[in-house]
């Protein structure tokens, strides 16, 4: 009998998706309208083994309680803040992610909000289908990247593929985590708030943890400044959004590019408003390819754990 698991959110790599009905008994909670999703999960969680879900899914410790037979959960991202850990370390259910084959596409889209903020890429947009070019409307010069100063939060393989990409547009890298990374040449500053304090652009690459909670608080926002310019690709959960609001309403901070929120799908109609701020529905990793590469894994993983071999990329407990 192939085992059942059940799935969260589907692939959109059809290759990975019919790998997984291939090899297991598939159980599509996506497909279930939120009425009818308890009752379903109710009356087939007894023979579940495995869970594949996302970063932004995660699983929590109530939907982990429903699944007694749980052995693994197999999350397609990197991740881990929706994820009761404790829960499944306690029952000894195993936990594997998709570290590498996102990082540069994550890399990607964190370079992309940042040009696009700086050099007013949307509202151009927006400028030339309105008709204001034609109407020969003024167009305010945009602030050059040369000689900026971008300081990272957060320096594991995502930070340091940004601060790689940086470097060719001739921007000065600074980081800040509360552990320094060995062999890099980028120097570390003292704290977040001195990260913030020295950096034109301050971009967050932390991951969101009890500790990193609103940890961009209105003092960290007001040291970037009115000519600042705050870039997260993170988790929404790292930013206190309501000061971020604030701040920018009243000009102390500058523009902000956003791809994660704190409780998305919903962004504030006060950031929707805004033409400093630059909008993307959580995709670092929205490409053909890396959205492949994580199902490869997932289904890789999967593959290992019900052959009891050695996980590819487990979470460490
Ligand atoms: C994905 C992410 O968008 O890796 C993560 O934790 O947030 C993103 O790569 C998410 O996992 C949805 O697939």
């Amino acid at each position: 009998m192939p085992p059942d698991i059940l799935i969260l959110a589907p692939s959109p790599s059809a290759a990975v998706n019919a790998q997984l009905e291939e090899h297991y008994t598939c159980h599509h909670a996506w497909q279930q309208t939120p009425e009818e999703r308890h009752a379903w999960l109710n009356a087939l969680a007894p023979r579940i083994r495995g869970v594949v879900t996302t970063g932004a899914l995660g699983l929590n410790a109530s939907d982990m309680a429903l699944l007694p037979a749980l052995e693994i959960i197999a999350v397609s991202g990197v991740g881990l803040d929706g994820v009761a850990l404790d829960e499944a370390r306690q029952r000894g259910i195993a936990v594997t992610t998709t570290p590498n084959v996102l990082t540069d596409d994550v890399a990607d889209i964190a370079l992309g909000l940042l040009l696009a903020s700086a050099r007013h890429i949307v509202a151009l947009d927006r400028f030339v289908r309105d008709g204001g070019w034609e109407r020969r409307e003024a167009i305010a010069p945009a602030s050059s990247l040369r000689g900026k100063t971008a300081g990272i939060f957060g320096f594991g393989q995502i930070g340091q593929a940004i601060a790689h990409r940086l470097a060719a547009f001739g921007i000065e890298v600074r980081y800040f985590q509360p552990r320094a990374i060995a062999g890099t040449a980028v120097p570390r500053s003292a704290s977040l708030l001195a990260l913030a304090q020295e950096s034109d652009y301050l971009i967050i690459c932390a991951p969101g943890t009890p500790a990193t909670r609103k940890i961009v608080d209105r003092t960290v926002l007001d040291a970037l400044g009115p000519q600042g310019t705050l870039i997260n690709i993170a988790r929404g959960a790292l930013i206190d959004e309501e000061a971020l609001v604030a701040a920018l309403q009243d000009g102390h901070l500058g523009a902000a590019g956003l791809d994660v929120f704190a409780d998305e799908p919903h962004v504030p109609a006060a950031l929707r408003a805004m033409p400093n701020v630059v909008l993307t529905p959580h995709v670092g990793s929205l490409t053909v390819e890396t959205r492949h590469a994580m199902g490869q894994l997932v289904v890789d993983n999967l593959a290992a754990h019900f052959a009891g071999l050695p996980l590819l990329t487990p979470v460490k407990g």
